[in-house]
């Protein structure tokens, strides 16, 4: 077992916990005066100060929309559960590194969270195309990893490490159509568009699609493709107009999906339209602005839901945002309260201080895929799932509409019924 490989070093390492608590330094790459290079224990880390947990999203890149919702959502957890007394005392201090859009960008903040920050676990990446390159290097290293906003199928099968808190597509996108149909039930003729090189937009498509022909039956009449990176949607738009929809679905992120949603709309598309999870974000509205008005977006979050928790980070994030809490976000800040809630219950059971780093990793991926956690998002478990880790068990989804205001920059997620 590889607990019992490391176990021999935990020994060493309280010994060397007791030197520092004397006034000694335990450095992360250890002192030129110990015995041994020893491997860092989480007393160790910032100094023995702080928990160290890694935040790996697009801080750059045209990913930054949605990644910068991530970062407002860390920053407001970590204010908060510090003011609560942390890790049963012990304060956490969230380590950013920027991921910008791509794999690359994430495997190299991974490895740097991983080898140099020397984490205890990771949140991240922004996007599955990102983190089905990155949680493998998290995996090999037994690192936990929680994705915070990867919603393509596959992810918690990367490996066991990985623990998705962010609900699949198959189970939140299909609640779009259902309320455009109920928004306009003569719907007959769909056309759909996808980011055709993304994981995610190719995951909920696949779910759209096969909703609209499959479960009601709908006339799909057109499959357009982009990419992210797109800014001109005019060949995509013509096409759509062209089959004369009574709906359009797109699966993209928010820059090139808004785009998308401005050049159908000023091409004069008049009928319902449905985003997928890249327009869970408020940074939509810089983009199609007035024209983001009456977007359908299904949603794993409802800032009136009525959880206690909620309520807190809900008024926490308002008084920052003076808006209400988008979904990614949301997501996020419940990450951060696994990871808390995970360290503060293992280190009852054994103090963190006594753990070598790699041993605390591990019993920290077997305590967070164990526990149940009230967040804002609801009650969260875990299912584990064969040779891979954890999948969120979730109760409720929600459709938000996507209203305007008069100045055409600003606007708000409303809720359906
Ligand atoms: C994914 C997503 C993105 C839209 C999150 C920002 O759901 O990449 O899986």
């Amino acid at each position: 077992m590889r607990n019992n490989v490391v176990r021999p070093f935990a020994l060493m390492l309280v010994l060397i916990g007791l030197l520092s608590a004397c006034g000694q330094s335990a450095s992360q790459s250890g002192s030129g005066q110990t015995a041994a290079p020893a491997a860092p224990t989480a007393g160790s880390q910032a100094g023995g100060d702080a928990i160290q947990i890694g935040i790996a999203v697009a801080q750059t890149s045209n990913v930054a929309l949605l990644g910068q919702d991530q970062v407002d959502g860390a920053r407001i957890a970590e204010a908060y559960f510090n003011a609560k007394g942390g890790v049963n005392g012990k304060p956490i201090k969230l380590i950013l590194q920027d991921t910008a859009g791509d794999e690359q960008g994430a495997i190299n903040a991974f490895n740097t969270l991983i080898n140099t920050n020397k984490v205890v676990g990771i949140i991240g990446p922004t996007l599955s195309q990102q983190a089905f390159a990155a949680d493998k290097i998290a995996n090999q290293s037994q690192v936990p990893v929680l994705a915070p906003s990867n919603t393509a199928k596959g992810i918690p099968q990367i490996g066991e490490y990985v623990t998705r808190v962010s609900a699949p597509v198959a189970l939140v996108a299909p609640n779009a159509i259902k309320a455009a149909l109920g928004i306009n039930p003569n719907i007959k003729t769909v056309a759909v568009g996808y980011a055709q090189d993304d994981a995610f937009s190719k995951s909920e498509t696949g779910t759209f699609q096969f909703a609209v022909t499959d479960t009601f039956k709908l006339n799909l009449a057109t499959v357009q493709t982009f990419s992210t990176k797109d800014t001109d949607f005019t060949t995509q738009a013509t096409a759509i107009l062209n089959a004369q929809p009574d709906l359009v679905i797109v699966s993209g992120l928010a820059s090139d999906g808004g785009n998308l949603v401005k050049q159908l709309r000023e091409l004069g598309y008049k009928g319902v339209i449905v985003g997928g999870n890249g327009f869970n974000s408020t940074k939509l509205f810089s983009v199609c602005k007035a024209q983001c008005d009456s977007i359908l977006v299904a949603q794993a979050y409802s800032p009136s839901a009525d959880y206690p928790i909620n309520k807190e980070w809900r008024d926490l994030y308002k008084a920052q945002k003076q808006a209400e809490p988008p979904q990614i976000p949301a997501q996020m800040f419940s990450c951060v309260q696994i990871m808390v809630e995970a360290l503060s219950a293992l280190d009852k059971k054994t103090p963190l201080a006594q753990l070598d780093l790699a041993t605390l990793r591990t019993q920290l991926n077997a305590q967070i895929q164990a526990g149940t956690y009230q967040t804002p998002l609801g009650e969260v478990t875990f299912t584990k799932v064969p040779n891979g880790g954890g999948e969120i068990n979730q109760k409720q989804f929600f459709v938000a509409q996507i209203k305007m205001n008069a100045d055409g920059a600003t606007g708000s997620f409303n809720l359906l019924p």
